[in-house]
């Protein structure tokens, strides 16, 4: 049987790189963007990456969602059977600095890949976008958000990504395009970028464990969001694209938590209690080291946001009823995995330093 080709825009994010992995598990041919850097940004993927002389389902291309003839001519060449349009300014806090390139990546980027489809006449090229919990924002009166709820974003980066949202939506209504938005809430994993929350934390824990006197600084701490495992998450974005019909999704843990939840959370599997004293810009978390009283914590204004998401909770009925949604990560696992892996990394980068 014909290999099916895959195009993955942000091949080299988190979830690319999982869902690379993925897919050539079950037999795909895989292409993946990558745009040019100064350094190599490829460190996720580069245990799958085969020197293409030799035998290999695995491809990487130069190419830039700014680039609309980079991305027409991709498509064009390797006509593949499934896109996942990964690709984006994926930092909320970034994107109230860099407004207009977010929106250039993470919403006209999605009209180049969506146009390059339509040109080229390729109606059978299955698109799966990939939208954001980021799109809602108020809580208005529900305790979760579904596929139903009132989007309102309070970021560039989610007005950005509610552009790609509807043009999507528009595409397949207009074109007949089999087109899908995945709308995931925040999922993170050992190869969760450094400068998200999560990572951020259990890199300075993992570091902090081992005998670091570095102090974390934070900005707000009562945001609360819904967290599951990248893995997890990349399943769906797959089975979301292996359906009949062309149909949006939302993709949750379905639990809300703090930062501060999730530091604590942290702190207990590295048996390190800590504890929280101060309110706002004064609050510190601190432990006891050698019965001595040590702040490991501080809030740094600079970390809080003009405008901040406070709550995210998903529903995902409609993806655990269609899509057979069962995450194999509880949140306490995802935090092990995280924990797990970064204690590893500590002790790589203790071992280089003596
Ligand atoms: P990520 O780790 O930040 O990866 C983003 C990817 O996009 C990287 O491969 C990056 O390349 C690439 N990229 C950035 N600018 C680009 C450009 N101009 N042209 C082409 N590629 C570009 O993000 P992620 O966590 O894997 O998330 C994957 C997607 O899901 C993103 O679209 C994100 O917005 C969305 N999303 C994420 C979450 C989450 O919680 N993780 C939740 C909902 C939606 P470099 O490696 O060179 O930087
Ligand atoms: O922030 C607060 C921050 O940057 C989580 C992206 O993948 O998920 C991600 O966006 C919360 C926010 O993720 C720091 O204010 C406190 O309330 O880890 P984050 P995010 O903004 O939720 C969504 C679903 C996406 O689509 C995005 O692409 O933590 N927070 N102190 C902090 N956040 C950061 N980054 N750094 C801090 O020091």
């Amino acid at each position: 049987m014909k290999k099916k080709i895959a195009l993955i825009t942000g091949t080299t994010g988190q979830d690319g790189s999982y869902l690379a992995e993925l897919l050539l598990k079950k037999k795909y041919k895989v292409h993946g963007l990558i745009r040019k850097s100064s350094s190599f940004n490829t460190k996720r993927i580069d245990h799958l990456y085969i020197d293409p002389h030799n035998r290999t389902n695995f491809f990487l291309h130069y190419g830039d969602l700014t680039d609309s003839n980079s991305i027409y001519n991709l498509i064009h060449n390797i006509r593949p059977n499934e896109i996942y349009n990964l690709g984006a300014q994926s930092h909320v806090g970034v994107s109230f600095e860099n407004p207009e390139y977010t929106a250039e990546v993470s919403g006209i980027g999605t009209l180049r890949v969506l146009e390059a489809i339509r040109f080229l006449k390729m109606k059978n090229i299955k698109f799966y976008q990939a939208s954001t919990s980021e799109l809602f924002g108020e809580k208005y009166k529900q305790k979760t958000f579904n596929e139903q709820s009132k989007f309102h974003p309070k970021s560039p980066y989610g007005a950005a990504k509610l552009y790609s949202y509807w043009i999507t939506s528009v595409y397949r209504e207009a074109y007949g395009l089999f087109a899908c938005n995945g709308i995931l809430f925040n999922h993170e994993s050992p190869r969760r970028g450094e400068t998200f929350v999560t990572r951020k934390i259990t890199r300075f824990l993992t570091r902090k464990k081992l005998g670091s006197n570095e102090i974390l600084y934070l900005g707000n701490l009562d945001a609360k969001r819904d967290w599951g495992h990248a893995k997890d998450y990349v399943e769906m974005q797959w089975k979301i694209l292996q359906q009949k019909k062309p149909e949006d999704y939302v993709i949750a843990s379905g639990e809300t938590r703090t930062v501060r939840e999730f530091i604590n959370t942290a702190g207990k599997l590295l048996n390190m209690k800590i504890y929280w004293t101060g309110k706002g810009l004064k609050e510190v978390g601190y432990i006891y080291e050698d019965g001595r009283k040590r702040t490991i914590i501080k809030i740094d204004k600079k970390y809080f946001r003009p405008n901040e998401v406070d709550y995210l909770r998903g529903s995902s009925k409609k993806a655990y009823k269609k899509l057979n949604f069962k995450p194999k990560y509880s949140f306490i696992n995802l935090v092990r995995d995280m924990i797990d892996e970064d204690l590893l990394l500590a002790q790589e980068e203790l071992n280089k330093k003596y």
